[in-house]
């Protein structure tokens, strides 16, 4: 298995997708966990909004096979079509440093998130259980997040990256700062 470094740095992701982008895609961040996050359901648009819209994506890479139980990550297909849940459509002020708090914004979002899916009710979860190096690459929109950790012990050794295609601006919708392209790979 590469180190989360080689696959960061994997030219053959941001070939792919680019070809999905139809344009160069760069990283602008990543995640490792070596348990499940156990993170509510949400859009990855809160945390990185390109415009135009649609311009980022999560790369989600196995680090080890996946076991039921171990915090799997869920999905709900079809998604990526509902609203955006931002900042401006939810009277949510933007956190303006690192150390700001982010209550109200977890306190509004992970409800409006909930509602969201309630009203759309017809979307089914789906967990993914890959084997290692196995990846799931998702547009910014579609809700996921990390189920609950049933077995405490079992890790769930995993890698998301977030990328973007080269001509959208992106920024943090909860503070507002740009997102910047990773210079060092690609
Ligand atoms: O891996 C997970 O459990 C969730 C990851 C995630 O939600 C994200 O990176 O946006």
């Amino acid at each position: 298995m590469n180190s989360p470094n080689a696959i960061y740095s994997s030219k053959l992701i941001y070939d792919v997708v680019s070809d999905l982008f139809g344009c160069q895609a760069f990283p602008c961040q990543s995640l490792t966990f070596i348990n499940g996050s156990t993170q509510d359901a949400h859009q990855d648009t809160i945390h990185l909004t390109p415009f135009p819209r649609g311009l980022v994506c999560g790369v989600w890479v196995a680090l080890e096979d996946v076991v039921p139980g171990s915090g799997e990550l869920f999905y709900y297909p079809g998604s990526y079509r509902l609203p955006a849940v931002l900042c401006s459509s939810h009277g949510v002020p933007k956190v303006d440093s690192e150390d700001g708090d982010y209550n109200k914004f977890g306190a509004v979002f992970t409800p409006a998130i909930k509602k969201l899916l309630a009203d759309n009710a017809y979307l089914c979860p789906q967990t993914f259980l890959p084997r290692a190096g196995d990846v799931l690459i998702w547009q910014e929109n579609l809700i996921h997040g990390g189920s609950p950790r049933k077995i405490m012990d079992q890790t769930r050794m995993s890698m998301v990256i977030h990328a973007f295609a080269e001509p959208a601006l992106v920024y943090y919708d909860s503070t507002g700062i740009s997102g910047k392209r990773d210079v060092n790979v690609g």
